[in-house]
């Protein structure tokens, strides 16, 4: 057992957080990952409040464990989802891809534990003031929106400047990392990615595939031209991206171009025209297991590791 501040906060076994992502982290995903110890969350992506109010009531029909719901703050229904949260009584609330104080107080009020993504250690030291009860500190290996800090970086920078439990993302995806999130002053991971290749997540099994097929060099960030930096594995329609970025494209028109690009890739498979996002873990998923085994494998993985770095003491 690993018992950190993060497990006591949120009342669960093990320091482990699916990441809330768009499209792939449903009902299905985070109820394994809650029944198995960790914190399972919905991703609310930009869907219309009515799906994901269906995607709450799912998962609380099959776990009566401690969950989450992911609210990216570019949503255009960010509002609703939020309002939502409170009337469902969403027991913890990531954000992310923005800045969520005008949020906090409204959902604390409401009871719910409010952790936001940060990418800079100013940002957590404001969200820390305003309220946030622990956060992500997501560093630019993982998958999808990211910021520009590596996580080894970000992880001690933002735990020095806060005093609520730190999550560490990016770059995490087995035992190992958590052992070494938790030395950089981290009370537990979030890991998406790796939560990606489980029996129980929906994605498409080519996106699937396509994870495990890739290594630690298959990954490039698509977007930055536009102030949207998202790390997908290089295929043609990342290829394709990239031209039209430095090929002057208008922000117009790149946006024009990636709309839609990650639901192709999910839901339709479609892994040479859509956009496959994914941390550079992608080379670190060698499998596709029941998500309870996972978050069972990666405890005992980071005990392994903690063993073996105890053990260089004193000799
Ligand atoms: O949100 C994410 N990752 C995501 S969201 C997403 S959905 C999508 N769909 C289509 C196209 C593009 C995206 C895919 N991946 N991660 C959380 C995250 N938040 N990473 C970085 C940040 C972040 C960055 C800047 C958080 C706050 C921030 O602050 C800026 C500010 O306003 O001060």
């Amino acid at each position: 057992m690993l018992t950190t501040a993060l497990t006591e906060l949120l009342g669960i076994p093990h320091p482990i957080v699916q990441g809330g992502m768009a499209w792939v982290a449903t009902w299905e995903l985070a109820a394994a990952v809650s029944e198995g110890g960790g914190l399972g969350i919905l991703g609310a992506g930009s869907a219309p409040v009515d799906w994901v109010r269906g995607q709450i009531r799912s998962l609380k029909a099959h776990t009566t464990r401690p969950f989450g719901l992911n609210v990216p703050l570019f949503s255009p229904f960010v509002e609703e989802v939020v309002a939502l949260c409170i009337a469902e009584r969403v027991p913890v609330v990531t954000t992310g891809a923005g800045n969520p104080t005008p949020y906090i107080g409204p959902l604390k009020e409401a009871g719910a534990i409010v952790i936001p993504v940060v990418a800079s250690g100013a940002l957590a030291k404001r969200l820390v003031r305003s309220g946030a009860d622990a956060v992500i500190a997501e560093g630019e290996e993982s998958g999808g929106h990211i910021g520009s800090v590596s996580t080894m970086a970000l992880v001690p920078l933002v735990v020095d400047a806060v005093t609520v439990p730190v999550i560490a993302a990016g770059g995490v995806g087995d035992g190992r990392g958590l052992a070494a999130a938790l030395a950089l002053g981290a009370a537990g991971v979030q890991m998406g990615t790796r939560f990606i290749c489980t029996c129980e997540c929906i994605a498409h099994s080519n996106y699937k595939a396509a994870i495990i097929k890739a290594n630690e060099r298959s990954t490039m960030v698509t977007g930055a031209s536009i102030g949207h930096p998202v790390r997908c594995l290089r295929n043609p329609m990342a290829r394709a991206f990239e031209e039209l970025e430095q090929g002057g494209a208008t922000d117009e028109e790149i946006i024009a171009f990636g709309t839609g690009r990650l639901r192709r890739a999910v839901v339709e498979g479609d892994v040479a025209s859509g956009s496959v996002m994914a941390g550079q873990v992608a080379g670190l998923v060698h499998d596709i297991v029941p998500a309870a085994e996972l978050v069972r494998r990666t405890v005992a993985e980071a005990e392994a590791a903690l063993d073996r770095l105890n053990a260089l003491r004193g000799r």
